[in-house]
This record gives structure tokens, C-alpha cells and sequence, in this order.
């Protein structure tokens, strides 16, 4: 991996400035280094890489497109170059970095007043805090309008009840951004560690995302300050704002993991030999799962260029955010079994990193939402019919 190049098949990369592709070989060179050689141990214990998050703060990987308060005001393009390349890693590492930025950085940006954000935003972009985002419950996943827990107004603040489920980063985190009904309406509320009445537990057993911590957040009675309510954003238009902002990244998060699995099958069928000398590459039927990856990936990487250079541009709509993450992840999960294929037996193993992307894969094509949810959201644009209710 240490001379790791991606596809470059249609020479897309002349596309990207020459500053955008310095930032990705800067990522580059850091997940080669200092986080490939961890994910194999960390997989397999469950575990995710503390010490590598100032390091994320040092690169400029936490919070990367926000304008000031000390992070890296990058553009989409780089940004999305940066997810890729994190996600060739592995997808816990670039959903780490998404949490933070896309669904905890983002919404005290967009929705926080001033003092919320000069408390918190300098912090989580020096990785100093730790943030999660709580809007899907139990019985509230992709229809998260429905869900249950609740905001009352109280004397001095609002009081929270309620349970959210599936949270990444949740035991870890400093602080999370709670979605809760106040009075029937969706509202955003920052609720910091230690608040009485709010606890986390880890959800074990994940045979995906392992690198990643999920859990689940409690909040029983728990009181936060008025001044803790983000005070610009009312209705569900809030969380959904911040998820096309975290599915942007995915788009491009997800052809890293697919570039990976991609050239460890490559590399592999040059080097396997099967019948009478002959390897693996030199046969008609492997050749053609490498060149369905190849083309695949390619269309892959123009149609997320194509996204980025319209969110540069002010004019990426949430439809086209769903189809950017619909494709992208269903290639990548594709590209990943395939390959998983090509390897045979040493396919299950975790000495490559294929099994571990299409067990990781699985999870990415359906959080955010799922790849149905995102081809009802194509369908209600274009039929102007919402076929989800
Ligand atoms: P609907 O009536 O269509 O919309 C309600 C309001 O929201 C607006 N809106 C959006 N705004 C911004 N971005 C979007 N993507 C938006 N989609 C809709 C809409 O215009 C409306 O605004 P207004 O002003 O009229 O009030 O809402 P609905 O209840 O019918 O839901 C539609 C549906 C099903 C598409 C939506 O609920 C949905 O996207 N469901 C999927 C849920 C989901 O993705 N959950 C993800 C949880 S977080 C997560 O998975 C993090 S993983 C992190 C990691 O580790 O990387
Ligand atoms: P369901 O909504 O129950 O879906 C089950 C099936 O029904 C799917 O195939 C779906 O496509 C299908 N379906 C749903 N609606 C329709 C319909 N109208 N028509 C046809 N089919 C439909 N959430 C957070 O809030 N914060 C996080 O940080 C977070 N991190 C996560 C990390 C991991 C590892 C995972 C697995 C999930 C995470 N999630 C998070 C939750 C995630 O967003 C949800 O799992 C996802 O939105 C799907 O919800 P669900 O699991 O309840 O599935």
C-alpha cells in the first residue's frame, strides 16, 4: 500500500487543481502510514484508534470545510478527496471524521448562535471534544419523523426524554447534537457529557464497522440550559440538512474502500495461479470483474466530481446528494464482493483488507439512509409522488 495510487483510468485527475491533489496525497501518505498499519488489530478488537484523533485535528480532517473557528476551510472537492482516502482505510476511520464535521460541527454552524459556536467548534476541530449525532430511535430509522423522544420547556431550559440508537461515536464523545419534539416540532439540542439524567452504553456484536463505536444514548429527565437549543433551524429540515452534508462525503468516502478492495483483487489475480501456470488475471471471467470495478469506480468518481463542483457552485440539491450516495455506495458494496470473490478462501481473511470493506460497505449503503430510501427521494423528484408514506 505504500505506493498506493488510485484509479486514474479516464485521466480524471486532470480535472482536480494541483492544490486539491496535494491535500489527497498529503491523506494519502497518512493513512499508508499511520493508519493502515492499526486497522487490522483495531478491527479485530472492537476497537477505534484514540490516538489518532489530534492527528486528525493536525491535518485538518475534523470540521475540513467550515470557514474559521479554527478549521481548515477546505472546498467540496478537496473534501471529498479527503473522505476517499480515509475510507481506503477504512470506513469507521472516515465516519469518525464525518460525525464530527458533517453532524456535529455542521449544524452548530449553520443552526447555533454565536456563543455555541465560539464554545464549540474551535474545540472539536482541534479534536479537544468529541461529538455525536443522535436523531434515529429504536422505532424511528428512516422515517425519523416519527420519533418519540421528547423536549419539554422547563424552568431555566428544556428537559429531554427519550432513547436514540445506532449513534457513531456516541461513548466517546464530549458532546452530542440531540434531535427531540418540542411541542410537536423537531428541534436541535446540545446536550454535553456528564448532564444528569444522560448516559450511553456501547452496542456490542457489530460484524460491521467494528473500527467504529456505536451506541446508545439515554436521556432520562435530563435538563440542558436554554441557551443549549439550537436556535435557528425548527422541523426535521434540521437533521436532514446536516445528513446531506454527511451523504455528500460518503459519495466520495466509499470509492476509496472500492479503489482498496479494487487493487487488492488486481494484485492478487496477477500473482494467483490456477490451471497449468496460468494466474488468475490471464483468464476471461476475472478480467471482466476487474474491468466491471474499473468502469464502475470511474463513472463513480466523475459523477462525485460533478457533485462536488456543483456544491462549490451553490447548486447541489438533496436529490442529487441521494444519488451520488445511492450509486456510489451500491458500486462500492458491489466492487467489494466481487473482489471477496477473486480471492477465494483468502477472500474471508482480514491479512487483506477486502472482507473488512464488504462487511464495512454493508453498513454505509444502508446508514444515511438506506439505498431504497435515497431511490424513493430520485423518485419522489422526478414523479413529484412521495412513494416512502
Ligand atoms: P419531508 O416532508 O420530505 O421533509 C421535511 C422537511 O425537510 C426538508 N428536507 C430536507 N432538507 C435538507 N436536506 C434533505 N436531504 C432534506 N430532505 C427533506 C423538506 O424540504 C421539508 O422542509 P420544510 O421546510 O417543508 O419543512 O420529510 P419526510 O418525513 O417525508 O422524510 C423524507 C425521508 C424519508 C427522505 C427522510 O426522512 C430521510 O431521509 N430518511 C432517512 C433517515 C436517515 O438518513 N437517517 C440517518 C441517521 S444519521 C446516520 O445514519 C449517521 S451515520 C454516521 C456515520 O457514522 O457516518
Ligand atoms: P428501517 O428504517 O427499519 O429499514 C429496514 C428496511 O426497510 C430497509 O431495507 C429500508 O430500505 C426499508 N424501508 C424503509 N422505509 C421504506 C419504504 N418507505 N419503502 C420501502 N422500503 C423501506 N443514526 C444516527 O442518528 N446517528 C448515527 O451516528 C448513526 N450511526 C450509525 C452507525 C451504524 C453502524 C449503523 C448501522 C447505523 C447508524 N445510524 C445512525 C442509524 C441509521 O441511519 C439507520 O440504521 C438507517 O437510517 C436505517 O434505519 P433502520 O435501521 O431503522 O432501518
Amino acid at each position: 500500500m505504500q505506493n498506493y495510487e488510485s484509479l486514474n483510468y479516464m485521466e480524471e485527475d486532470g480535472l482536480f487543481t494541483s492544490e486539491e491533489l496535494m491535500i489527497r496525497d498529503s491523506v494519502r501518505d497518512f493513512v499508508s502510514e499511520e493508519i493502515i498499519p492499526t486497522l487490522q488489530e483495531a478491527n479485530r478488537d472492537e476497537k477505534f484508534p484514540m490516538h489518532l484523533i489530534p492527528r486528525f485535528a493536525e491535518m485538518g480532517l475534523l470540521g475540513s470545510t467550515i470557514q474559521g473557528y479554527g478549521a481548515a476551510g477546505l472546498g467540496h472537492v478537496a473534501y471529498g478527496l479527503v473522505m476517499a482516502e480515509l475510507e481506503r482505510g477504512d470506513s469507521g476511520i472516515r465516519s469518525f471524521c464525518s460525525v464530527q464535521g458533517a453532524l456535529v460541527m455542521y449544524p452548530i454552524y449553520a443552526y447555533g448562535s454565536e456563543e455555541q459556536k465560539n464554545k464549540y467548534l474551535p474545540k472539536l476541530a482541534a479534536g479537544e471534544m468529541v461529538g455525536c449525532f443522535g436523531l434515529t430511535e429504536p422505532d424511528a430509522g428512516s422515517n425519523p419523523g416519527s420519533m418519540r423522544t421528547k423536549a419539554e420547556k422547563v424552568a431555566g431550559g428544556y428537559k429531554l426524554n427519550g432513547n436514540k440508537m445506532w449513534i457513531t461515536n456516541g461513548c466517546i464523545s464530549d458532546v452530542a447534537i440531540v434531535w427531540a419534539k418540542l411541542d410537536g416540532v423537531v428541534r436541535g439540542f446540545i446536550v454535553d457529557k456528564g448532564t444528569p439524567g444522560f448516559t450511553t452504553s456501547t452496542m456490542k456484536g457489530k460484524f460491521s464497522l467494528r473500527v467504529s463505536v456505536t451506541s446508545e444514548l439515554h436521556l432520562q429527565n435530563c435538563v440542558v440550559p436554554a441557551e443549549n437549543l439550537l436556535p435557528k433551524v425548527e422541523g426535521l429540515k434540521g437533521p436532514l440538512g446536516c445528513l446531506t452534508q454527511a451523504r455528500y462525503g460518503i459519495g466520495w468516502g466509499v470509492l476509496g474502500a472500492a479503489n482498496a478492495c479494487y487493487h487488492t483483487a488486481l494484485t492478487y489475480s496477477k500473482e494467483r495461479v490456477i490451471f497449468e501456470g496460468k494466474s488468475l488475471s490471464d483468464y476471461q471471467l476475472a478480467q471482466a470483474k476487474l474491468v466491471k470495478m474499473v468502469q464502475e469506480i470511474t463513472k463513480g468518481k466523475l459523477l462525485a466530481l460533478q457533485a462536488g463542483r456543483t456544491k462549490e457552485a451553490g447548486k447541489l440539491m438533496p436529490h442529487h446528494v441521494s444519488l451520488l450516495k445511492m450509486n456510489n455506495c451500491r458500486i462500492a458494496l458491489d466492487t467489494a464482493r466481487e473482489a471477496r470473490d477473486m480471492l477465494g478462501g483468502n477472500g474471508i481473511i482480514d491479512e487483506y483488507p477486502v472482507i473488512r470493506h464488504m462487511m464495512n460497505l454493508e453498513t454505509v449503503n444502508t446508514y444515511e439512509g438506506t439505498e431504497d430510501i435515497h431511490r424513493l427521494v430520485i423518485g419522489q423528484h422526478i414523479t413529484g409522488k412521495a412513494a416512502f408514506r
